[in-house]
């Protein structure tokens, strides 16, 4: 009887009866522009092959992306073959003229051919991050799993709405390794966000490598708060830090804060101070007490250098100049040092981002200004004519506690529910900043409370999911009720990457999947 049965099934294998699958019944973030299902469904096997358009090397790149993603988890290395035409079966990755940006593509499924299209590489790679989430969360586990990797057919067609998405991590308050780093990396990349903004120096600490100062790292970089030891990035980890993120689609945009913020440069060099006396390394949580000296010709020098050596490690266009709380420094002096720090950045090929206070400055043009708490500030650079990155602390602060029996962060600003974080648009927030004089948005989380990797987790998701569909969704598309299912349909792919998420309750996690989940 039962070799009958498995007889039956085998032969039901062996003519690739397509297993029906809804893929409206997936639970996209970020939401994309379009879904058309077709009912059916394409199943991955051993004998898959991956194509690419023949002579297309970052197609390749793309391709061998996408083998080496599915790999642990199928236990199955895919073939990874260059095609001159549209093959018949497999997976293909191809580009062509797509209306819209590099970032826009498209992605067709049926029963033979998942058929991957767009203008640049980045837009491929966000057709991988999509494909990923059709395939069943155990895609994620570090080993073979016993499953089908079955995904449901239809057509994706999908772009984004703000081309800056991006989060921000603070490794001056509390170092984070680079492998640390590069997690983070991967998960805002799964949700197609492209700019990590690291906030490289602060009064705690100096956390990059400055070759013709070494005593920023030396001395500057010895502590953190709380007085554990510190640490920095070689050039060496920086630049394979950009790399790692650029194979992601992500853009590295260093800051380095000034004028204040700096006590941790101005306990490595006494003459960046007025008195000439160095400073003590700090390791509590205060803000705004340090200043550069700003009318000494050595601090100009000293920024020269630093970015000199930033830029050339940098490929992306930005250099962030910090520019916030810089309480003790008066406004007389703080706009000509705005104002002389730009053109530094400008010299070596760069564009300036700052926090809002630098609106006060006479900005230069492409300067973007990082609303995060003075809407007036924000409205004083689009006056000036520069763009807005929206991060206002209410919303996108990561640090911020979720409510008030949340163990770690703080709650200056706001408590930030998972609701809270995903209700608000950008563009209709205050009234004189509108859509269009918007870049895009930014989370940042800052880490005087946070300490580690699952402690980085904790704050960021579910948070920042939410924060990658506002960044790449219409508007329109957003809704919560909506989304807070398609949320929970994350858990299980969050749990099997090990992230230790915050389990809102006003998350339904434990809802029954759909009988297309369980393949
Ligand atoms: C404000 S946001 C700061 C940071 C702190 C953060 C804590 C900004 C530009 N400055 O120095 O770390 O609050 O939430």
């Amino acid at each position: 009887m039962f070799s009958i049965i498995s007889m039956l099934l085998l032969s039901a294998c062996n003519t690739k009866e397509p297993i029906p699958m809804d893929l409206n019944e997936k639970h996209l973030i970020p939401k994309p522009s379009k879904v058309e299902a077709t009912g059916s469904s394409f199943e991955i096997t051993a004998a898959t092959t991956i194509f690419y358009e023949e002579g297309k090397d970052d197609v390749k790149g793309m391709a061998q992306f996408l083998a080496d993603f599915l790999q642990p988890a199928t236990g199955m290395a895919l073939a990874v073959e260059a095609t001159a035409t549209k093959p018949d079966n497999g997976i293909y990755l191809h580009f062509s003229a797509l209306e819209g940006t590099n970032e826009t593509y498209t992605l067709e499924l049926n029963e033979n051919l998942i058929d991957i299209t767009a203008s640049g590489e980045a837009g491929l790679f966000y057709a991988i991050q999509t494909l990923r989430q059709l395939l069943p969360a155990s895609i994620e586990a570090t080993s073979k799993q016993d499953t089908m990797w079955l995904l449901p057919s239809g057509k994706i067609e999908d772009s984004p709405n703000y081309t800056y998405r991006g989060a921000m991590l603070d490794v001056s308050r509390h170092f984070f390794q680079v492998q640390d780093v590069k997690k983070f990396i991967d998960y805002i990349s799964m949700y197609k966000m492209n700019k990590l903004h690291l906030h490289l120096s602060d009064d705690q600490g100096w956390r990059i490598e400055i070759k013709s100062w070494p005593k920023l790292t030396a001395i500057g970089g010895s502590t953190e708060v709380g007085g554990g030891e510190g640490g920095f990035y070689t050039q060496e980890e920086y630049k394979d830090i950009v790399a790692y993120a650029k194979k992601r689609q992500i853009t590295i945009i260093p800051e380095i804060d000034m004028p204040g913020h700096t006590n941790a440069a101005l306990a490595a060099y006494p003459e960046l101070n007025c008195d000439n006396k160095a400073r003590e390394l700090y390791t509590g949580t205060k803000v705004g007490f340090s200043t550069f000296c700003t009318d000494k010709e050595v601090v100009y020098e000293f920024i020269d250098d630093v970015i000199r050596e930033l830029a050339a490690m940098t490929t992306g266009e930005y250099i962030h100049i910090g520019g916030d709380e810089s309480h003790v420094t008066p406004l007389e002096d703080y706009i000509p040092f705005i104002n002389r720090v730009q053109k530094i950045v400008e010299k070596y090929g760069k564009k300036v981002i700052g926090w809002d206070e630098i609106a006060h400055a006479e900005l230069l043009p492409n300067t973007l200004v990082q609303w995060w708490a003075k809407a007036d500030n924000a409205k004083k650079g689009i006056a000036q004519g520069a763009k807005v990155l929206v991060s206002p602390a209410t919303k996108v602060y990561l640090d911020m506690q979720y409510d008030s029996t949340t163990h770690l962060g703080l709650h200056w600003a706001a408590y930030i529910e998972v609701d809270s974080a995903y209700i608000w648009n950008p563009a209709t927030m205050v009234d004189g900043i509108k859509r269009d004089d918007i870049i895009g948005i930014e989370s940042p989380l800052w880490s005087e409370t946070i300490t580690n990797l699952d402690e980085i987790e904790y704050m960021m998701f579910p948070r920042i999911i939410g924060h990658a569909e506002i960044g790449w969704t219409e508007a329109t598309q957003q809704n919560w009720e909506d989304y807070r299912l398609r949320l929970a349909h994350q858990k299980e792919r969050m749990e099997t990457l090990g992230i230790d998420f915050y389990k809102s309750p006003l998350v339904d996690w434990d809802q029954e999947t759909t009988a297309n989940e369980n393949y």
